[in-house]
């Protein structure tokens, strides 16, 4: 028996800055994939929370419920922050697949499958003690574990450590945004990293699963396609024009600004760029001038 492991989805209808591409049908083509490739491997898709990027994308929901209609997936979610707002009973995108049977919250009662028991840890939630005696246990949690440090000052906990920890022989881990594999002892502790990244940060990630074999206890890793879909120069022009127009509304808001002489500003500008200014703007200016 074959399991589909993804760790963070973040699909999303919005699209963020500097992507080229429509994060909706991006968002669409990767969990296409991802359903069509559990299907040929006849595998169960465990999904370690963050499965979308807001609780409430509706647009995207439309999308879903098409996608698990058509493919039926046996799949299992943990919660992450992402999937619903500071863990409240709200509506959201994971409690209605829940609620239409598409997915199911794995938690500390084990899912029993023929080869294995699964438990899970939402965010926030106690990791659960491994009650069983079959030989294999796996834990699917959103939690900060990493193999290193991805952002200066980050603490999390050590995968290999937890691993010590905590007895499981598979661990699929979401939260930190981090590709890694750890094992221990031939156990194993692992994140494929976001499907779906949202931020340039994140563009050195390449999306990925992994296909772990039960029986063989093989974990496989295997591309999610992927472009590179980012406009660097746009998001520095967004990012040096935010901060530009942060800066000035900061300072008219304090005393150091007094008064600020518009008119005055344009005949600086006028003086220093005539030749590349059209007549009839000039003209228009002039007007401006004389109501002075
Ligand atoms: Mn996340």
């Amino acid at each position: 028996m074959k399991s589909l492991l993804i760790s963070d989805g973040h699909l999303t209808s919005t699209n963020s800055s500097g992507r080229t591409d429509n994060l909706l049908k991006t968002s669409r083509k990767k969990l296409e994939f991802i359903f069509k490739k559990a299907q040929k491997e006849k595998a169960i898709i465990l999904q370690a929370g963050d499965m979308t990027n807001t609780p409430r994308d509706f647009v995207l929901l439309f999308w879903l419920i098409k996608l698990f209609k058509k493919y039926k997936p046996n799949m299992y979610c943990v919660g992450g922050q992402h999937d619903s707002y500071h863990r409240s009973n709200k509506p959201s995108i994971q409690k209605i697949l829940q609620s239409f049977g598409y997915i199911k919250i794995l938690n500390e009662e084990p899912v029993m499958q023929k080869f294995a028991e699964i438990y899970g840890s939402s965010f926030g939630e106690d990791i659960p003690i491994p009650k069983s005696k079959l030989d294999l246990n796996i834990l699917v949690c959103h939690a900060n574990i990493s193999d290193r440090a991805i952002y200066p000052g980050h603490e999390y906990s050590d995968a290999e450590n937890f691993l010590k920890k905590h007895n499981y022989d598979l661990v699929l881990c979401g939260d930190v945004h981090n590709h890694f594999v750890k094992s221990y002892q031939g156990r194993l502790c692992v994140n494929t990293g976001p499907v779906l990244r949202r931020s340039i940060a994140e563009s050195h990630l390449s999306p990925c699963y992994f296909l772990y074999d039960s029986e063989s206890r093989a974990l496989d890793k295997g591309e999610i396609p992927h472009k590179d879909s980012f406009d660097v120069e746009e998001i520095a022009r967004e990012s040096s024009l935010d901060k530009m127009v942060d800066r000035f509304s900061k300072a008219i808001r304090t005393d150091h600004v007094e008064e600020v002489d518009a008119i005055e500003l344009l005949e600086h500008l006028i003086k220093k760029n005539s030749s590349k200014i059209s007549k009839s703007t000039l003209n228009a200016i002039d007007e401006i001038r004389s109501e002075k």
